[in-house]
C-alpha cells in the first residue's frame, strides 16, 4: 500500500534541518549511542494546510491524552539511530497527527521503513505530555530533546547528590557562573522509572513546568526550547556543571564551588 504524504512548508523543513544539525553534535558527544535519545517538534501551528480526509494516510493506534487531539508533531522513530537523521530524515522520523479521539495518529510525512512498520519513539507519550503542558506555558517551547549525557547520568548515580535535587543543583550551578545564569530554573530530578512509561511521562511534564532540565535518574536528560538548539543548550550547560564537578572528584578533591552569595551576585547580571 502506498500511503499518502503531505508537502511540508520551507519554514517547517528549516526547523527539521536544525534537528539534523544538532543530531550530528549529539552523536559527537556520545549522547545518542545506538538508538538512544529522541526528539520532537510541535508543528500544530505551522501545518495550516491539512488534508480534508486522513483515509489515505497510514494510521497507528495509540493511547493519547484527550487534550492532544489534533496535535501535529515531528517525532523521531522507535529503534532508529539519531545519527542517521541527516542522511535519511524521512526514514528516521515522521510528522504525525493525533486523531480527534486520541486513539491513534496518522503519519502525514516521513516514517519510511524498508524493514517493517515505522513507530514513533518509545518515549512518544512523554513528548506528547510535555507539548501539552508547554501549549499553555508562557515560554511557548515547541522542541523537546531527550538524550543520554554521560556526566549528568554519572552524577545521578552519586549516592547523595543523585537522590537530592537541592544538592544536585548546588553542585552543578556552583561550578561556573554561566550555569547559574543559563539554566536559571535548574535541574529537576525524576527517580528511576520504566523508560517509555506513562508515570515517567507525567512526572517529566510536571517537572518541566518548573525546571529547565529534567534528569531521569540512571537514564538521561530532557529539556525543551523554542527550537532544538535552545533545548540542546540547556542540557549542554547543565551537563558542563556535572562534568566539572566529576572532574574535581576524580582529581581527588570535593570542589568548593561558588558561594550562595557569589551566585546571587551572578543572578543580578540577568
Ligand atoms: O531509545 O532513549 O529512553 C530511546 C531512548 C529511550
Ligand atoms: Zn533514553
Amino acid at each position: 500500500m502506498q500511503w499518502e504524504q503531505v508537502r511540508l512548508l520551507d519554514s517547517v523543513l528549516e526547523e527539521i534541518e536544525k534537528v539534523c544539525t544538532v543530531a550530528a553534535t549529539l552523536w559527537q558527544r556520545r549522547w545518542i549511542e545506538r538508538n538512544g535519545g529522541n526528539i520532537s517538534l510541535n508543528l500544530t501551528a505551522k501545518l495550516t494546510e491539512l488534508p480534508e480526509s486522513y483515509d489515505s494516510f497510514r494510521y497507528l493506534p495509540g493511547d493519547f491524552p484527550a487534550g492532544a487531539a489534533g496535535m501535529v508533531l515531528f517525532v523521531t522513530g522507535s529503534g532508529k539511530r539519531l545519527r542517521d537523521l541527516s542522511g535519511s530524515v524521512e526514514g528516521v522520523a515522521c510528522v504525525a497527527r493525533i486523531d480527534e479521539g486520541g486513539n491513534g495518529c496518522h503519519i502525514l510525512w516521513g516514517g519510511h521503513n524498508e524493514e517493517g512498520a515505522f513507530q514513533p519513539s518509545s518515549e512518544f507519550i512523554a513528548h506528547v505530555m510535555i507539548h501539552l503542558m508547554k501549549k499553555t506555558a508562557t515560554d511557548k517551547h515547541r522542541a523537546v530533546l531527550h538524550v543520554h549525557p554521560q556526566e549528568l547520568i554519572a552524577l545521578s548515580h552519586h549516592p547523595v547528590i543523585g537522590r537530592d535535587e537541592r544538592k544536585l543543583n548546588h553542585a552543578c550551578w556552583s561550578m561556573l557562573p554561566e550555569i547559574r545564569l543559563f539554566v536559571p530554573r535548574g535541574i529537576g530530578l525524576v527517580p528511576f522509572m520504566l523508560p517509555g512509561s506513562k508515570d515517567l511521562a507525567t512526572a517529566t511534564a510536571r517537572q518541566l513546568s518548573l525546571r529547565d532540565v529534567v534528569l531521569w535518574s540512571k537514564h538521561g536528560a530532557v529539556a525543551t526550547g523554542k527550537d532544538i538548539g535552545e533545548a540542546f543548550d540547556y542540557i549542554d550547560v547543565a551537563n558542563k556543571g556535572a562534568e566539572i564537578y566529576l572532574q574535581c572528584l576524580s582529581s581527588g578533591f570535593v570542589p568548593e564551588g561558588m558561594s550562595d552569595r557569589e551566585m546571587n551576585g551572578v543572578m543580578r547580571l540577568l
